[in-house]
């Protein structure tokens, strides 16, 4: 009878270190990408106002995130089937500073590519504006703007960036992303003091690496409980219920036998 407890356990050891290296593999296939955008509510416009609040509860949480030339970002995506949602906190070393999304071409710049800017002095101080990237050094604003965005230097020069976009608007003259669900896609984000100094600061957005990230549109909500972990639990149980069984016959045919 010992023996076939031995026989158990071990079992549920290895059963164990199966499952367990399997959750790690999936787990790796599951994180090739930086940025979860989780299936979530959706936000009004006039929630993206530059304050962080429960509106992103439910978006994927990403905490330092580098982000180019040099800072480190908390940053959450979300999207709704209609608009990606994306948010971020970082602390600057200007008052005056602008944030910019590159959106589908993992090249710097590249001409033709749609993108988002905050905060740009020449094409919206202190606002969101639509862009579309013309090559290196070249910006352009949209005819048709689509999407709200905010930006709002708060105390310590702590940033705050909200933005709405929608995941396919049609405007392919502002060469606006057509994105689906399901799908992986480039993420480049920069940002500049501004003004060479004159509003503080030093970073300069051509600086640096030309890092892009990726941020994957997920057709589910966040998990409360991933199923995995749920399922390994179960099992996980099972094994320690018929272990618990084994023991107690094996201690009931000891007793008797004594
Ligand atoms: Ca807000
Ligand atoms: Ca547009
Ligand atoms: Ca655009």
């Amino acid at each position: 009878m010992f023996s076939n407890i031995s026989k158990t356990k071990w079992f549920s050891l290895l059963l164990l270190i199966v499952l367990t290296a399997a959750y790690v593999a999936v787990e790796k296939v599951y994180a090739q990408f930086d940025f979860n955008a989780f299936l979530s509510n959706s936000i009004s416009d006039e929630e993206i106002d530059g304050i962080m609040g429960s509106e992103w509860n439910d978006a994927g949480n990403h905490a330092d995130m580098p982000i180019e030339p040099s800072a480190t970002a908390q940053i959450w995506t979300k999207h709704d089937g209609t608009y990606l949602y994306i948010a971020m906190q970082f602390t600057v070393d200007s008052t005056n500073p602008w944030v910019t999304f590159q959106f589908v071409n993992p090249n710097h710049m590249s001409s033709g590519t749609d993108g988002a800017i905050f905060g740009h002095d020449t094409l919206g101080p202190n606002e969101y504006r639509d862009i579309s990237f013309e090559g290196l050094g070249s910006i352009s604003a949209d005819s048709n703007q689509d999407g709200v965005g905010a930006i709002f230097v708060g105390p310590s020069n702590i940033i705050t960036v909200e933005m709405k976009k929608p995941l396919s608007s049609g405007d392919s003259t502002g060469d606006d992303i057509e994105w689906t669900v399901g799908t992986i896609y480039p993420l480049i984000i920069r940002w500049d003091s501004n003004g060479g100094g004159s509003s503080g600061g030093t970073s300069n957005h051509r600086s640096g690496p030309l890092s892009s990230r990726t941020v994957f549109i997920n057709s589910n909500e966040i998990p409360e409980f991933s199923a995995l972990t749920l399922f390994i639990v179960m099992i996980t149980l099972t094994i320690f219920i018929i272990i618990l069984k084994k023991c107690r016959v094996h201690q009931q045919t000891y007793t008797t036998t004594n």
